[in-house]
């Protein structure tokens, strides 16, 4: 039987949802006007005042906001109540420019928690789990913000932090964990090393898994699933809304709810702006209509996905989102073709390869290069030059169908690349450095 955190809320009829929202969201532009000039000025500046939003129907009015206005606004350019009111800050992981600085009040701590609950307890968590956190804790939204909700649920907590695999894998064996949580690519190197290691998945208690802040496929799902034998949940969040939890995977595994009494998704055109409707490919944007201390109306999130509003057989009917394919912004056009890393790891994993890899995209003589390095599995290894050609050039072909362009394929020894124990780094696009103004 299917067991909600919050049964009212996640299955509450349509209509009343709506009505919650636009209630809430009255509320919250209100308070974002009169308490952020950042706001103010740009809602101005638009010709749009409180009163113009009466229900989620006026949503449209309001004007967008992006990562650029976040960092315009750093430190506390877009704080909507007084600092003394604000118990926590976590922070984006960007690596140029300033960073992106998120408050929070108690009040936003336990709305996150409860959003964090629901989604543990979609993946079948309870007051018996013991959930080992192995994201990574510090500014970083993720090891925090599963910790909450893993203590609200009243899982026994194990907040280990991301890193220090061996202790990672002899915690998980003698406190007997049953829910894992962290990078994808971190479970799928955790269940490398068990099998390295020559434990069998069946010597662990482990029963679930919940994986995100990076895309992962369906396909990276089910080397995880079967290497910890587990069953592996999706959950989707930013720092900018909250952190992990503003969408969660259930028992059907096809997409995430999206705790919308909390964010309001829309999907846009990303190059007009315009909204577009359910089942149409677009920038996933969000309004959070119940946070306090950083309230974000129309943020451009950049993740690129499709929202659903169909039935859920799992009773849920909170709006569904796919899991993102990619933000705009990590799309490489090469040769003019859109290639997302994500289109390369389901070929990778349908061949028979292990998720590493390495995408390189180059410029020489003006044309674009795409070079792929993969790992390859211990028995894929041959000491003869031409088996190893001619894997190179049938993986060559499979990765051209997909994409429709030709890449250069090469297979290098196994335990090669280097593992990511958190948000995995796999595209190095020095086009970006040959484009960058030269320094004087
Ligand atoms: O990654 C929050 C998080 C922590 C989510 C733990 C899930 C689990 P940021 O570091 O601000 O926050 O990065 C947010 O990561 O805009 C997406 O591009 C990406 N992302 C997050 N979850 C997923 C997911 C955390 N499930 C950015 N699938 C987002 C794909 C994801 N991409």
């Amino acid at each position: 039987m299917e067991k909600y955190w919050d049964k009212d809320i996640e299955t509450m009829p349509r209509e009343d949802m709506k009505a919650l929202q636009s209630e809430r969201l009255v509320k919250q532009v209100k308070h974002v006007y009169d308490n952020v000039k950042y706001y103010r000025d740009l809602m101005d500046k638009k010709g749009v005042k409180p009163e113009d939003i009466k229900s989620v129907d006026d949503l449209h009015k309001l004007p967008f906001i992006s990562k650029a206005d976040l960092r315009d606004g750093y430190p506390y350019g877009l704080l909507a109540v007084p600092l003394k009111d604000c118990v926590r800050i976590h922070s984006t992981s960007g690596t140029t420019g300033k960073r992106v600085v998120a408050f929070y009040t108690q009040n936003d701590i336990d709305m996150w928690d409860n959003c964090v609950a629901r989604a543990i307890t979609a993946a079948g968590g309870t007051n018996e789990d013991v959930v080992q956190v192995a994201y990574g804790f510090g500014l970083f939204t993720g090891g925090a913000g599963i910790n909450g909700g893993s203590h609200k649920v009243g899982c026994l907590t194990l907040p280990m932090s991301s890193g220090n695999t061996d202790r990672q894998i002899q915690f998980m064996q003698d406190l007997g964990a049953t829910i894992l949580c962290c990078t994808p690519s971190y479970a799928a190197y955790i269940g490398e090393t068990i099998a390295e290691m020559g434990i069998s998945p069946d010597d662990l208690k482990l029963k679930a898994g919940i994986f995100g802040a990076e895309p992962w496929t369906e396909e990276m799902r089910q080397t995880i699933e079967t290497s910890l034998g587990i069953k592996a949940y999706d959950i989707y969040g930013l720092t900018e809304t909250s952190g992990p939890g503003v969408a969660f995977e259930c028992s059907e595994q096809k997409g995430m709810h999206i705790n919308e009494d909390n964010f309001i998704p829309e999907i846009i055109d990303p190059d007009t702006g315009e909204v577009l409707p359910d089942g149409e490919v677009g920038e996933l944007v969000f309004t959070s209509i119940t946070k306090e201390a950083f309230p974000l109306l129309r943020y451009r999130t950049r993740d690129l996905c499709v929202l659903s509003r169909g039935k859920c057989s799992c009773g849920r009917t909170l709006v569904k989102m796919t899991k993102p394919m990619g933000r705009s912004d990590d799309m490489m056009i090469i040769r003019g073709v859109n290639v997302f890393p994500s289109q390369i790891e389901t070929v990778l994993i349908a061949e028979g390869y292990a998720p590493n890899y390495i995408i390189e995209v180059d410029r020489v003589n003006n044309s674009d290069t795409l070079d792929i390095s993969v790992e390859m599995k211990p028995e894929q290894f041959s000491d003869k030059v031409k088996d190893m050609q001619d894997q190179e050039r049938a993986l060559a072909l499979a990765i051209k169908t997909m994409l429709g362009i030709n890449p250069k394929v090469h297979l290098v020894s196994p335990k090669s690349i280097t593992r990511s124990e958190g948000k995995a780094v796999r595209v190095i696009d020095k086009r970006k450095l040959h484009d960058a103004p030269a320094k004087k």
